[in-house]
């Protein structure tokens, strides 16, 4: 025991690594604001070219041909449109997307969120919520009702808007300060509103670039997209390196429980919970 703490307190460290863990991008205050309300605003994490990138991204995502075993697009039923199918949302991007990949597992994103868990972070999925024109809200959940608590005690997601987000078509809506509470209803089940008066959500609308860290027991909700153009956010979630790499795993399980479109059997009703 002795002699293998010895061995790891000499190990040459990576140079990299070193100004990994060093640099700091959030102010203490800003740390402490993320403990208090459970989530933190960044205006303009990515700069104006950044966006474009990803804005072009979002396209080659969504021109990638659906096949089963890969990234994962699911679609909604138009609240505009009855009877049409529209793109909601994808997940599963970042091993099929070089740019996303280096965006979400290298540099400022995931230093960030190491700062906010206080140690090191692994990416534990990753998606874009297209909410297209007539697509749906979500009702007010905890992303840990999703079952995330089988993989990890805690996950920090962070949310980087792609297009402009506003009530109208859907931002985001937070309830600062409520995540301290644990568990506010039951797993796979949307929050009752009703039996939680003291939950106060505020809108968190969003330009292109922002950017918001969040835990998975935020309560946090939307409405439709009623504008004329989509609402696409990047959201990526991540856990305490210490407590291992669940994503392979999440996402055998979700394939099996919920799967994209694509791998759905004819004839079978899938259900979205939370
Ligand atoms: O994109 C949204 O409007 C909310 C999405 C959300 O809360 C979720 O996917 O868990
Ligand atoms: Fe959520």
């Amino acid at each position: 025991m002795i002699r293998l703490r010895h061995v790891a307190a000499c190990a040459p460290r990576h140079p990299l690594h070193e100004e990994k863990m060093t640099k700091r991008y959030f102010r203490e205050s800003e740390v402490e604001e993320f403990r208090r309300s459970g989530y933190l605003v960044v205006p303009q994490l990515l700069r104006p070219a950044q966006v474009s990138e990803l804005e072009r991204w979002a396209q080659e995502l969504v021109a990638l041909p659906e096949v089963p075993g890969r990234h994962m697009v699911y679609y909604e039923d138009s609240l505009r449109e009855p009877g049409r199918r529209v793109p909601s949302r994808v997940e599963n991007v970042c091993p099929y997307h070089g740019g996303f990949d280096r965006l979400l597992r290298e540099g400022e994103v995931p230093a960030r969120v190491s700062e906010l868990f206080g140690e090191p972070a692994v990416l534990f999925k990753d998606k874009i919520n297209f909410k297209m024109p007539g697509g749906d809200g979500f009702r007010a959940h905890q992303d840990v009702q999703a079952g995330w608590d089988a993989y990890a005690s805690l996950h920090i997601s962070v949310l980087v808007s792609i297009d402009e987000a506003t009530l109208e078509n859907g931002c985001l809506e937070l309830a600062p300060g409520a995540h301290t509470r644990s568990l506010l209803g039951e797993m796979w089940k949307p929050l009752d509103e009703r039996a939680l008066p003291h939950i106060r959500f505020e809108p968190c609308p969003s330009r292109p670039g922002d950017a918001v860290f969040f835990d998975s027991y935020v309560p946090h909700r939307s409405g439709p997209n009623q504008t004329d153009r989509p609402r696409r956010v990047l959201y990526a979630t991540y856990n305490r390196l210490s407590e291992g790499d669940h994503r392979a795993r999440y996402y055998a399980d979700k394939r099996k429980s919920y799967p994209p479109d694509c791998e759905r059997e004819p004839g079978k009703q899938y259900v979205f919970r939370v």
